[in-house]
């Protein structure tokens, strides 16, 4: 079933039902706004905002979820960050790290630059996934749903897929003013036992 307009959300509502789930997970942001407004929303020292850098924010939390087995890692990425990485579905779906929830706020576009469209309307990553070899893979665009489906994920064994179809609606938030190796340096203090 294709989602109606009417009962999507925005990236950031969606990205606040998240947030209040979560607890001391560690979370990493893609580039664009997908950080901008999740440093608006929540500002924590377990976030590390990628920032510059597209494509790579599930490779550095498949990193860190398999140097930290006993810590569940937190992914927020966007469909065209994905489709740019495509390459770490492979290699999350290989290593199967047990404590990995990927969730993919997908517009359909490259909102941060301009929405220009991508290809996820015809390729479905939540397919890609899960030949990839992700354990659970759901795909939600109303409240209750990416709800229901993030605590589930977050009570299971991964890797876990949560592609969330969101509208074009950008949050007003600014850029991220924390400075890359400043931002590090906390994370990763933040994120060692
Ligand atoms: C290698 C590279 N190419 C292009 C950009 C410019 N850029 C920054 S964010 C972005 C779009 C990211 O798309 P998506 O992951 O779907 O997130 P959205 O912008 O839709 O929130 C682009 C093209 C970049 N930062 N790096
Ligand atoms: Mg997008």
């Amino acid at each position: 079933m294709q989602p109606e307009e009417g009962v999507m959300q925005s990236r950031a509502q969606a990205m606040k039902a998240l947030l209040e789930l979560m607890s001391d997970q560690a979370l990493i942001i893609c580039n664009g706004f997908p950080s901008r407004e999740a440093h608006k929303l929540c500002e924590r020292e377990q976030n590390f905002y990628m920032i510059g850098s597209m494509g790579v924010a599930a490779s550095i939390g498949l990193g860190l979820a398999l140097a930290q087995p006993q810590k569940t890692v937190v992914v927020f990425d966007g469909d065209g960050n994905v489709l740019m990485g495509m390459g770490t579905l492979a290699t999350i779906g290989a290593l199967q790290p047990r404590n990995l929830i990927h969730v993919v706020f997908d517009n359909e576009v490259y909102g941060t630059t301009g929405n220009q469209p991508t290809y996820s309307r015809v390729v479905k990553l939540d397919h890609i996934a899960k030949s990839a070899g992700y354990v659970n893979v759901e795909r939600v665009w109303e409240r209750e749903d990416i709800i229901y489906e993030f605590k589930e994920m977050l009570g299971n064994t991964g890797p876990s897929f949560l592609l969330i179809k969101v509208n074009e609606q950008i949050e007003d938030a600014d850029r991220v003013s924390i400075e890359p190796a400043d931002m590090t340096k906390r994370f990763k203090t933040a994120v060692t036992p």
